[in-house]
């Protein structure tokens, strides 16, 4: 099978590359099932994600937003990493300096095997108490509505980043550190649009990094990266590593 001169471009930068950052977003999940936030099968009961994930949303009506997220987890429960994932684990194995960001909170990374991994928006597979503020897992599909703390009685909340709110200092700070060291940065199936992630890029290319993105569609990035591959992250994913 002729590999595309692209393709053969990106993988020599990604074997000279002392240190790789990968950045994804809900389209490396979109090959195992998992709906994308911004694509038509992204939509529940007609609502769009912006209206649900946030404070005031949960504020407002917390029973609607956990339905959507005992939805996600019902779905996301279901599916299995696929091998842009599974390519993702390989190439931390075999890289010295290697860290893995995503957008997703579906959990897919940890599944296929990634170790050095930020969850810029949290996991779905925890909740966090609104009362005394702990972190636990919970894998319960479903979950009981409304569920609370077994410490604290407090009502309990997806463990995930709104909008609106914050990201973890901490997390964030590693991902920026990451992207500035790099040699490249892949970027797999993000639209690009959400911040501060969205920053990652651009300080990746002003810290001298060759810059790759994987998508099915151009996006903001398309036209500032050094290579972009278009197709399905499953399909190319594995032929760069
Ligand atoms: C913050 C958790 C401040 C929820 C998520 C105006 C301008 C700039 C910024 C803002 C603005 N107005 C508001 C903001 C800030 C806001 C923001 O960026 N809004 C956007 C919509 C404009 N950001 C925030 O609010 C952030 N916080 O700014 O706080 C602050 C600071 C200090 C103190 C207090 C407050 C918080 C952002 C986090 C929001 N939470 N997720 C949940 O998951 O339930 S973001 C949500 O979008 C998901 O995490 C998702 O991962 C993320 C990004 O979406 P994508 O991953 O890119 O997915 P999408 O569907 O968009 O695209 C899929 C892509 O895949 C497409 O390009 C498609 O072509 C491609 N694709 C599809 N299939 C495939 C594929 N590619 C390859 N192969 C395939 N098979
Ligand atoms: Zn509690």
């Amino acid at each position: 099978m002729t590999i595309d001169p692209q393709i053969k471009e990106a993988r020599e930068h990604l074997i000279r590359a002392r240190a790789v950052a990968v950045l994804t977003g809900a389209g490396i999940s979109a090959d195992s099932g998992v709906p994308t936030f911004r694509g038509t099968d992204g939509l529940w009961r007609n609502f769009r994600s912006e209206d649900l994930a946030t404070p005031e949303a949960f504020e407002r009506n917390p029973r609607l937003v956990w339905e959507w997220y005992n939805w996600r987890r019902e779905v996301i429960a279901a599916k299995k990493p696929n091998e842009a994932h599974y390519a993702l684990a390989r190439l931390e194995a075999g890289k010295q300096n290697f860290h893995l960001i995503t957008q997703n909170v579906d959990g897919l990374h940890r599944l296929a095997g990634s170790k050095k991994l930020s969850e810029l928006h949290g996991d779905i597979w925890k909740v966090r108490c609104t009362s005394c503020r702990l972190v636990s897992d919970n894998r319960d599909v479903p979950l009981s509505l409304l569920p609370h703390c077994r410490t604290c009685g407090g009502l309990l909340r997806p463990h995930i980043v709104w909008f609106g709110e914050a990201l973890d200092r901490e997390v964030l700070d590693a991902s920026l550190s990451a992207v500035e060291s790099c040699d490249v940065l892949l970027i797999i199936g993000t639209s690009g649009l959400v911040y501060p992630a969205a920053m990652l890029m651009p300080t990746a290319k002003a810290h001298q990094a060759y810059v790759i993105e994987v998508n099915l569609d151009p996006t903001p990035y398309s036209s500032d990266v050094h290579l972009s591959l278009q197709g399905r992250a499953k399909d190319i994913v594995p032929l760069l590593l």
